[in-house]
C-alpha cells in the first residue's frame, strides 16, 4: 500500500531496504534503518515530554540530520510541526508560537536565547538539540523526561491530518499558518517526483534552509517518498557547492536564483563539469533568463525553473524531457488545475494579465485560526488565489508578471514591506516612511525604505534605522537602501505612489 503520511514513507523504505543510503552530511551517513531508529527512538522522547496527536511542535534550529530526526519524530507522534526561519528575532518566533499555541519547541544551542526570549504560556517545554545526536542514536532517548528506554508509539500521523502549519508573512504585516496536510505534501512529493523522475538511485544536494517549502517540501519530502538520498549542507556555499557537484554522488540539486548567480560568480567564467548531475532546478523567485543562458553555457545543463507557493506547495515546471522555455514556469504539475482570472490591478500588474488561481490535491485548506484571510484567499467557486500574475501562451506555459500584493522577494526570503514600515514607524523620530523594493544583482530584489523624519523628533540616521530594524526582525528584512525624503509621493487619495517611489529611489542611488 502506499505511505498515507511521511513517517509511514519512512518506516516503510527502512523495513523493505534497510541497508539503502538516506542522508550524508559533514562525514556521517545514515542508511534509512539507521536514520528510522533514531525517528523511533526521538518519537518515544517526543512522547514523553506528553506530545500527542494535534499538538504543534515549533522547530527553531538549524540544517542537520537533527532537524530531520525531530520533523519526523513530532510527525510520527501525530503532532503538527511549525517550521521557523532560524533568521528570526523574538517578536517573529513570538507571534509564531503563540497563534499556533505551541506546545513544545525543538531548538539547538544557537537558538536558545531567542527561544527564551520569545516563549509564550502554551510553550510546556523547550527541547535543545546538541550536535552528538548526530552522531549517537542512543542519546535520543536520552532527551526524553523520563530517562529514556520507552518504546516509540505507533505511528499516528494520518493522510488527512494536519503535518505543517507553514507560516508565511501576512500583507497585514504578521504571519499567517497555512495548513498543510501529510495527503498535501504527499501528492506534491509525488507529482514534482514523476514530472522531475526522481527515482530511488538519485541523490539530491541540498543546501536551501529545512525551515521552507523548498527545502523541506520540494527537496527532503521528495527524496524520503522515492526511497532516494540526499547529501545535507548547513548552509549554500557556492565553493562547497560547485566541489560537491564536480566530485560527488548528486543527480540533483534545487535552489533559489540567488544561488545560481552565486555559482557562476565563484566559476567565474571557467566551464565546469558536473560528474552525475542530471537536473539543476530553480524556483522560489524569478530566474533571470541571462542567468538561465550562463548556466547552460558553463554547467552544460539548462535549468529548470518551477514556480511554487507555502500556501499550494508546487504548482508548475517546465517539462523535464520538453522544451524548457526560458522566463516562463512552465505547465501545471500533475493533478493542479490552474486559472487566470480577470485582468487585475494593482502593484506590478501588466497589460492582459490575470491572477493565478489554483485548486487541486496540494492545496491548502486555509490559515490556521483566521477564517477571514481563508475566506479571504478563496473565490466563491474554490479555487485558491496566488496573489501572483500572469499570463498563458499558447502551449499553456504559465509567465508570471507581477504580483497583486506588494510583496518583496530578497534571495528567495519573502519580504512584505508593511511588516518593515511597521518597524521603522516605531522609531522616534520617524514621521513617514514607505518601504519598496528594488532590483539587485545578487537577491533579485532589496529592501529600501524611504523615510520623512519629523522635524521636532529625535535624531534618526541610516545606521540607527537599520539597528533599529535588525533588533526587531530578521536580518534580511533591513533596508539595504534607506533615502531620507522631504515627502512621500502620494495620489489624490493620499495613497503612496510606490512605482514613483521606486524610481525615485533607484535615481538617487
Ligand atoms: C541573507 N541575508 C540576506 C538574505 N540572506 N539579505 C537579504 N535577503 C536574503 N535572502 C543577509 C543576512 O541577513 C546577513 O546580513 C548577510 O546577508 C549574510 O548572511 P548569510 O547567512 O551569510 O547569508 P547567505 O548564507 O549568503 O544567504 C543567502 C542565501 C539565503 C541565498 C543562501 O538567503 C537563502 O538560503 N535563501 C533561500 C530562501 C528559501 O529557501 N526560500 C524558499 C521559500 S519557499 P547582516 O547584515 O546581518 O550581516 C517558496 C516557495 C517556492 O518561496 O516556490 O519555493
Ligand atoms: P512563499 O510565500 O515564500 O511560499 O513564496 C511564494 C511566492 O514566491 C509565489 O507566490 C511567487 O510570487 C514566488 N515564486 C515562487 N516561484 C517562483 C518563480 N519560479 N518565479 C517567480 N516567482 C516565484
Amino acid at each position: 500500500m502506499t505511505p498515507d503520511s511521511l513517517p509511514r514513507a519512512l518506516a516503510d523504505v527502512a523495513e523493505r531496504h534497510p541497508g539503502r543510503h538516506l542522508l550524508s552530511f559533514e562525514g556521517s551517513a545514515f542508511t534509512y534503518a539507521s536514520f528510522a531508529a533514531r525517528v523511533g527512538a526521538a518519537a518515544a522522547a517526543l512522547h514523553g515530554w506528553g506530545l500527542r496527536p494535534g499538538d504543534r511542535v515549533a522547530l527553531y534550529l538549524g540544517n542537520t540530520p537533527s532537524y530531520l530526526v525531530a520533523y519526523l519524530a513530532a510527525l510520527w507522534c501525530g503532532a503538527v510541526v511549525v517550521p521557523a526561519n532560524t533568521r528570526y528575532r523574538e517578536s517573529e518566533l513570538g507571534h509564531m508560537l503563540r497563534d499556533a499555541g505551541v506546545r513544545l519547541v525543538v531548538t539547538d544551542p544557537d537558538g536558545g536565547a531567542v527561544v527564551a526570549a520569545a516563549t509564550t504560556p502554551t510553550v510546556g517545554a523547550v527541547v535543545t538539540l546538541t550536535g552528538s545526536l548526530d552522531e549517537d542514536r542512543h542519546a535520543w532517548a536520552e532527551l526524553s523526561p523520563n530517562g529514556g528506554a520507552t518504546r516509540p508509539p505507533a505511528i499516528a500521523a494520518r493522510h488527512d491530518a494536519l503535518a505543517l502549519i507553514a507560516y508565511t508573512s501576512g500583507t497585514t504585516g504578521r504571519s499567517k499558518g497555512a495548513m498543510l496536510t501529510h495527503g498535501n505534501l504527499l501528492a506534491s512529493a509525488r507529482a514534482v517526483g514523476r514530472a522531475w523522475r526522481w527515482a530511488a538511485d538519485d541523490h539530491l544536494l541540498l543546501t536551501l534552509p529545512l525551515f521552507h517549502i523548498h527545502g523541506l517540501g520540494v527537496g527532503f519530502h521528495g527524496a524520503l517518498v522515492h526511497g532516494a538520498a540526499l547529501t545535507l549542507h548547513r548552509r549554500f556555499e557556492a565553493a562547497a557547492v560547485l566541489a560537491a557537484l564536480a566530485d560527488g554522488p548528486a543527480t540533483l540539486f534545487f535552489g533559489v536564483p540567488t544561488m545560481y548567480g552565486r555559482l557562476l560568480r565563484e566559476a567565474d567564467d571557467r566551464p565546469r563539469e558536473f560528474r552525475r548531475l542530471r537536473l539543476l532546478v530553480s524556483g522560489s523567485a524569478p530566474l533571470a533568463v541571462d542567468t538561465l543562458e550562463r548556466v547552460e553555457r558553463l554547467f552544460g545543463q539548462r535549468i529548470l525553473e518551477r514556480y511554487g507557493m507555502t500556501e499550494t506547495v508546487m504548482l508548475t515546471g517546465n517539462p523535464y524531457a520538453g522544451r524548457r522555455k526560458a522566463g516562463t514556469v512552465g505547465v501545471p504539475f500533475e493533478g493542479v488545475e490552474l486559472r487566470l482570472a480577470g485582468a487585475a490591478t494593482g502593484a506590478g500588474s501588466s497589460g492582459g494579465a490575470g491572477e493565478v488561481q489554483v485548486r487541486g490535491p496540494s492545496v491548502t485548506s486555509g490559515y490556521w485560526n483566521d477564517p477571514d484571510a481563508t475566506a479571504a484567499a478563496f473565490t466563491s467557486d474554490g479555487w485558491f488565489r496566488t496573489g501572483d500574475l500572469g499570463v498563458l501562451d499558447a502551449d499553456g506555459y504559465l509567465t508570471l508578471s507581477g504580483r497583486a500584493r506588494e510583496l518583496i522577494i530578497s534571495g528567495g526570503f519573502n519580504v512584505y514591506p508593511r511588516e518593515v514600515e511597521e518597524a521603522i514607524a516605531a522609531l522616534p523620530g520617524v514621521r513617514e516612511v514607505a518601504v519598496v523594493g528594488l532590483p539587485d544583482p545578487d537577491l533579485g530584489e532589496r529592501v529600501a525604505a524611504a523615510i520623512v523624519v519629523a522635524p521636532e523628533g529625535p535624531e534618526v540616521d541610516e545606521a540607527g534605522v537599520t539597528a533599529h530594524c535588525q533588533r526587531r526582525l530578521a536580518g534580511f528584512k533591513a533596508p539595504r537602501t534607506i533615502a531620507f525624503v522631504d515627502e512621500l509621493p502620494r495620489n489624490a487619495m493620499g495613497k503612496v505612489l510606490r512605482h514613483d517611489l521606486r524610481d525615485h529611489l533607484l535615481a538617487a542611488t
